[in-house]
């Protein structure tokens, strides 16, 4: 590196890229060392490398040509086998084919990132331990709408209510199978309604997203016991000391659908939104937002407006109108704060 000084954007990478651990040469292929362009699916994603899968199911490690952009798990790509392995390189993803939709994420370098692509149902999981928290669905259900992505709504650990505890839980859920999102309430202690889930499991590709402690390694380390063991090699720590992170990989299940994963993807920060995304994730709003009396309403004690109307009228469940501006509240709070909160 030359003398001059480095700019702040130069130092921030070097900063970002100093747990990266040494970089090792770039590895070059020359065109005529490259076959024929092959469609694959991205399984793992590493930091400099991605195992691409075909679909006979093999995989194959490749570097990302140095134009791309992020490359993710769950990204469809075009890719070159080389025509002989390389520093346990195979060969070279070329490209990624638009992507139907993406699962982001607060980034403090990058401002957001991309998790994961092509993803068919974001499973949010709740549970009735420590508490039921309908605020946190409504959090992840506006991120789903944002990213277009379907949702599922499980609540775990039925097994420690009573039946009139299971009535009540139901009586709360009913305000989201009314407005069209699908629930499944379950234990995986006991191991009932798990069948249900397999169900839904086998549909596309799923991502299990909710707070600490509400179940989601207990669901994993059932449906993919192998995976556990993979995540025991990965170490946590490298030989060099330093902490690695576990790459979020794409799994098979074996009764049909994948289910991606990793430990970033299951419990990532809210990220915040700007006003009027999280106003449109509120699904159940849509049909009256654009009868309020003025156009820039904040949907609160403002004259004339439609959504309170219809809260009012109880076509409009009142908890949601609640925490709508409790969510809108939150981020207000967190912009000025100038940093983003993380709620892990
Ligand atoms: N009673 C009960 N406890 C459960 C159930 N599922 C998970 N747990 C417990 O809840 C705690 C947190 O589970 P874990 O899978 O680590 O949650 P995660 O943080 O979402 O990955 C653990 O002590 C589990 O044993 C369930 O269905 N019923
Ligand atoms: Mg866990
Ligand atoms: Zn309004």
């Amino acid at each position: 590196m030359s003398k001059r000084r480095l700019t702040q954007n130069q130092q921030r990478r070097i900063k970002s890229n100093h747990h990266k651990k040494i970089a090792k040469p770039e590895l070059e292929w020359q065109d005529e060392m490259l076959g024929e362009v092959q469609q694959g699916i991205v399984v793992t994603r590493h930091a400099r490398h991605a195992d691409v899968e075909t679909e006979q199911g093999e995989i194959y490690r490749c570097n990302l040509r140095r134009t791309l952009k992020n490359v993710v798990v769950g990204d469809l790509v075009s890719w070159r086998q080389g025509s002989e392995q390389l520093q346990g390189i195979s060969g070279v993803i070329e490209a990624i084919y638009p992507r139907k939709n993406e699962l982001s994420r607060p980034d403090y370098y990058d401002g957001i990132k991309v998790m994961a692509a092509n993803i068919d149902q974001i499973i949010i999981v709740s549970a009735v331990l420590p508490t039921l928290s309908l605020n946190i669905i409504d959090r992840y259900l506006v991120i789903c709408e944002t990213a277009n992505i379907p949702a599922l709504i499980v609540l775990n650990k039925i097994d420690l209510l009573s039946e009139a505890e299971r009535q009540e839980v139901q009586k709360q859920l009913a305000i989201y199978k009314n407005i069209g999102y699908e629930t499944l309430c379950l234990s995986a202690d006991t191991g009932e309604n798990m069948d249900k889930l397999d169900r839904y499991l086998s549909r596309g590709t799923s991502i299990f997203v909710g707070q600490s402690g509400v179940g989601k390694s207990s669901f994993i380390n059932q449906l993919l016991p192998e995976a556990n063991a993979l995540t025991g090699a990965v170490s946590d720590i490298s030989g060099l000391g330093q902490h690695t992170t576990t790459s979020s990989r794409l799994y098979h299940l074996p009764q049909g659908g994948n289910l991606i994963d990793s430990p970033g993807i299951r419990e990532f920060g809210l990220w915040h939104l700007e006003p009027e995304q999280i106003t449109l994730g509120y699904r159940e709003f849509q049909s009256v937002l654009g009868t309020c009396k003025f156009r820039d309403c904040k949907h609160k004690s403002d004259p004339g407006c439609a959504v309170r109307e219809a809260v009012e009228k109880g076509e409009i469940n009142a908890i949601r109108f609640e925490n709508y501006h409790r969510l809108i509240e939150s981020r207000d709070e967190t912009k000025s704060q100038r940093h983003f909160r993380t709620e892990e």
